[in-house]
């Protein structure tokens, strides 16, 4: 069953970088193999919008700046929970580039996120206080750009969080799994998978979009 694709529909492309990728400080497993599914993507959508995830040295997500604790641990800070990560996507470093295969040249806004040392942000809308904006909606808005449909890295994190705001910015939201990889933590992906039902993402399949749809 295809979808119909309209020049208002964008493609939100999160955190495409070497360090998501095998081999990457915070890889996530087969995270490459989304690019040529992005890059078929980024032919049939009119508007194509990427983000970076892209956080200073002493960033409070890396456990690395928290003495005694270690990667994948959870901790409470003023906002609520903060996992902890091994250190990734080092403002300016290879890490934080984007995949060699992926193809920047149709984007016409890359967001950078998480830049701010003590406060993450897994949402392309929203920083993690659930409170401080990154100004996409009111772009997007701006821009009277409509259906948002989501690919990219890590499914059961900064796409979820990602695919949850654009439903509450009031954006039609799609994810298209076979252009998502996961982390995988725990039960992350079957929480990832309800959390998305009920926020109302859609979920499909790259081949229900552009001409190979029937
Ligand atoms: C991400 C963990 C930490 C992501 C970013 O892009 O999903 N996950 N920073
Ligand atoms: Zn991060």
């Amino acid at each position: 069953m295809g979808i119909e694709l309209f020049d208002r529909d964008v493609l939100l492309v999160i955190d495409v970088q070497n360090d998501f990728c095998d081999g990457g400080a915070l890889a996530v497993p087969g995270g490459q193999e989304v690019v040529p599914v992005i890059n078929r993507m980024a032919g049939i959508f009119r508007h194509v919008i990427l983000t970076q995830d892209w956080h200073p040295r002493d960033h409070h997500s890396f456990a690395s700046n928290h003495p005694g604790r270690v990667p994948f641990e959870t901790i409470e800070v003023a906002h609520g929970k903060q996992e902890l990560w091994p250190d990734h996507c080092v403002e300016g470093s290879m890490g934080a580039a984007f995949h060699p295969h992926m193809h920047p040249d149709r984007a016409e806004l890359i967001l950078r996120k998480g830049f701010r040392k003590t406060i993450d942000s897994y949402s392309a809308f929203t920083e993690n206080d659930r409170l401080t904006r990154t100004g996409l909606t009111g772009y997007l808005r701006e821009r009277g750009l409509g259906r948002i449909f989501l690919s990219g890295l890590a499914y059961d994190y900064c796409v979820l969080y990602s695919a949850i705001d654009s439903m509450r910015a009031g954006f039609e939201t799609f994810v298209i799994e076979d252009a998502c990889r996961a982390i995988g933590m725990g039960d992350s992906v079957a929480t990832a998978n309800y959390r998305l039902s009920e926020a109302g993402v859609r979920r499909i399949t790259s081949s229900m979009l552009g001409d190979e749809a029937a």
